[in-house]
């Protein structure tokens, strides 16, 4: 696998970045100081790129002990630029550095996290934003990135734990781009505005209608952007993970106190248990017949067909459960994948071109943010029911407990791929799993004295 690397085209516009991971102490707005653990700022570095351009990106580790890496997540980066210890490389270790090159090939929002015990690392501050506009297609007037974070009991969005200020000109487009870096749901209020569901994990929703009265879930290692037309009077972004920071987009021109009364009061905390979630599988429309792009006028973006046009080559179930079993030699009331803990869980193993379905069952009563490295999947089916609205193309899946869900992957990303519950937690005691494509092996190995701890 370390032969593939992509092929980054010569003449691109390489975007460069340097991100020095390290151990700092930090104090949040709030007062609250806490050790963390960065790539050089909280959230890392926001990277940014256009679609086609190349990013190069060197990691420097200072002195996290423990070793870091840089995955892309939801970024259907070549193999070797995956960046999880013990599958795709290495850990980088206090001195050593690592560079990632990868053509920006997919728009949207995207984040990066360590790799290498990631449950303890991307806790403590090893995440950062990455997002790859579209270069022709319009952006949005106000373009705001908020990562939902909790920092080692610390509930953030974006670096403060606190009011966060942006200003916007009324009747101007406004996109917030949320992403959940932690470990479980989070529950976003948008208040002030009706707004629009405008992208799910980096993929445009088709038709998004307006949104009132209702929370946005997002499970972990999701993202949903939220776009709408400024109105005259502030729009408030809260979370349930973040009890005392708020996003504010107050509309310029009006006076600092003026805004600061205008301002949606803060909620009780009952609001985000007592108002209705909005369900993307109901959202937006279906493409029409034919069509395999969603183009809502600002940069189309391709969807492979669900069903019907490319015949499923290969079947496979995940059956996500808690049982007691040895997890790294101790024994654990492990999460469990089809009966067994990762590194013992059987790999799905496909051929390049195969379509899977893959079925996954959470018998478990937590909810499990189901990832797969390298690689998108399109929701067939939720409890047997069919998406009524846009194609639902997702790099996370938040499969609730009872819940049964059915997901079509297109084989076309080949290597050794990892495939986990995003609660990294879960993934620590057990859940996760390869995917392997046939013929590619890896150098690289986990655990024992190889120093690599990709969970
Ligand atoms: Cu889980």
């Amino acid at each position: 696998m370390t032969s593939l690397v992509g092929d980054a085209s010569a003449g691109a516009v390489v975007r460069h970045y340097e991100l020095t991971a390290r151990v700092e102490q930090l104090t949040l707005p709030s007062g609250q100081t806490t050790q963390a653990w960065t790539y050089g700022s909280l959230p890392g570095p926001a990277l940014e790129a256009e679609l086609g351009d190349v990013m190069e990106v060197v990691l420097n580790n200072r002195d996290v002990a423990a070793g870091v890496t840089l995955h892309w997540h939801g970024y259907d980066v070549p193999n070797a630029m995956d960046g999880v210890a013990g599958a795709t490389q290495d850990a980088v270790m206090p001195g050593e550095s690592m560079t990632y090159r990868f053509t920006a090939a997919q728009t949207g929002t995207y984040w990066y996290h360590t790799h290498q015990d990631s449950a303890e690392g991307v806790r403590k501050g090893l995440y950062g934003t990455f997002v790859v506009h579209h270069p022709t297609a319009p952006r949005a007037d106000t373009d705001i990135v908020v990562a939902g974070h909790d920092l080692s009991g610390l509930g953030l969005l974006g670096s403060s734990d606190r009011a966060t200020k942006h200003t916007a000109t009324p009747g101007s487009s406004v996109r917030v781009r949320l992403i959940n870096t932690d470990s479980v749901q989070q529950r976003y209020l948008i208040q002030g505005t009706t707004f629009k569901a405008a992208a799910v994990d980096g993929t445009d929703v088709n038709q998004p209608q307006d949104v009132d009265g209702k929370l946005l879930r997002l499970g972990a290692g999701g993202r949903v952007d939220v776009a709408f037309t400024m109105p005259e009077s502030p729009v408030a972004v809260r979370s349930d993970a973040a009890a005392g920071a708020v996003v504010v987009i107050a509309p310029s021109g009006v006076t600092a106190g003026d805004s600061e009364d205008l301002t949606p009061e803060k909620p009780g905390a009952g609001v985000f248990t007592t108002t209705p979630v909005l369900d993307l599988l109901e959202y937006g429309k279906p493409l029409e017949e034919g069509k395999h792009a969603v183009d809502n006028g600002d940069g189309s973006e391709l969807i492979r067909p669900a069903t019907g046009e490319e015949p499923i080559t290969r079947e496979e179930v995940m059956v996500l459960d808690r049982q007691f079993r040895f997890v790294d030699g101790i024994p654990r009331y492990a999460f469990t994948v089809n009966g067994a803990a990762y590194p013992l869980v059987p790999s799905i193993e496909v051929a390049e071109g195969d379509t899977v379905k893959v079925t996954v069952v959470n018998r478990t009563s937590e909810p499990h943010p189901m990832h797969p490295h390298g690689h998108h999947v399109q929701v067939l089916s939720r409890n047997g029911v069919v998406p009524s609205g846009s194609p639902l193309v997702l790099d996370t899946v938040d499969v609730l407990p009872g819940e049964v869900w059915e997901l079509l992957l297109h084989a076309d990303n080949p290597g050794i791929w990892m495939d986990h519950c995003h609660n990294l937690d879960h993934a620590a005691e057990g859940m996760m799993m390869l995917l392997k494509y046939q013929g590619v092996s890896s150098p690289f190995v986990h655990g024992g004295h190889s120093g690599n701890r990709p969970e």
